[in-house]
């Protein structure tokens, strides 16, 4: 029998060394001025970034946001690139998509069957109904919105009943959908006081964007989604696909040295 998404995400990291998570967010607007960004330029670029670091992280991480600028070329260039990485590392489609159930089995369709991601991001507002169809094939994987990285999380994340909040609830649910092991949970590097209050009860592997440009605290987020057993996937955008001068070498030598910290701390 196949693993499930869960169980090849932790052989993968095994396989790697790594918990890090590469956020292929494509700039054209902050690549070097002597880069050539027409589409061809950014795909051979990016199949670049892909050989020089897929040995030394799990997962990359396209946001869709930064293809879909592009219109239907956008979709084209994640169907080459996640056909590229052929299963060399996880991919996560960040697309925190949610509908009513049969919207959400053709979103479903077109993440993992058409575009042949192995995971996505999912929002869970709409409840268990928009995270089902995400969940039904085993070999394929859902990361949660739980407690997300950005400052106005607060305004409806803390919300609480006296007792739990709602990244709590989220949490809560995550678990109880969780047959399949296939589930994760985002929880943002920025918030480390209360990563513990959801690893207390919970250990579903946990994608951890929000390290490098948005400030958030490494080695926190690797020691407390590390408990249990479990993993955190380190996700770094912005940090390494445009350190240094943005030539390979330093976006290489980045990643090695994320790695290499996200090692010293686990
Ligand atoms: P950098 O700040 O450049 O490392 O990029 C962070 C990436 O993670 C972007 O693609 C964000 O859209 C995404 N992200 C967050 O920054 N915060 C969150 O809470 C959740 C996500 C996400 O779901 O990946």
């Amino acid at each position: 029998m196949n693993d499930t998404f869960n169980e090849r995400l932790q052989k993968v990291s095994q396989l790697k060394n790594s918990k890090l998570c590469i956020g292929l967010d494509v700039d054209p607007s902050r690549m070097p001025d002597s880069m050539d960004k027409s589409l061809l330029g950014i795909e051979s670029h990016l199949k670049e970034i892909v050989d020089s670091t897929s040995d030394i992280c799990l997962a990359y991480k396209l946001n869709m946001a930064f293809y879909e600028q592009f219109g239907f070329r956008g979709y084209e260039l994640m169907e080459k690139l996640v056909s590229y990485i052929d299963g060399r590392n996880i991919t996560i489609a960040d697309g925190k998509r949610g509908d009513i159930g049969n919207t959400t089995q053709k979103y479903a369709i077109s993440i993992f069957d058409t575009i042949g991601f192995d995971s996505i991001t999912v929002s869970p507002y709409m409840g268990s109904d928009s995270i089902i169809p995400f969940i039904q094939n085993k070999e394929k994987g859902a990361f949660v919105l739980c407690l997300t990285s950005n400052d106005s999380a607060k305004e409806i994340q803390f919300f609480s009943n006296g007792n739990n909040t709602i990244y709590q609830f989220i949490s809560r649910l995550g678990d109880s959908l969780n047959t399949n092991n296939n589930i994760g949970l985002v929880v943002g590097a920025t918030n480390p006081s209360y990563m513990d209050k959801i690893r207390e009860k919970n250990s579903l592997p946990w994608l951890i964007p929000g390290i490098g440009a948005q400030g958030g605290d490494l080695e926190q987020s690797v020691t407390i989604s590390n408990k249990n057993n479990s993993i955190g996937l380190i996700n770094v955008s912005r940090g390494i696909i445009f350190a240094g001068n943005g030539s390979i070498e330093d976006i290489t030598g980045a990643a090695e040295s994320y790695n290499d910290n996200i090692n010293g701390y686990v």
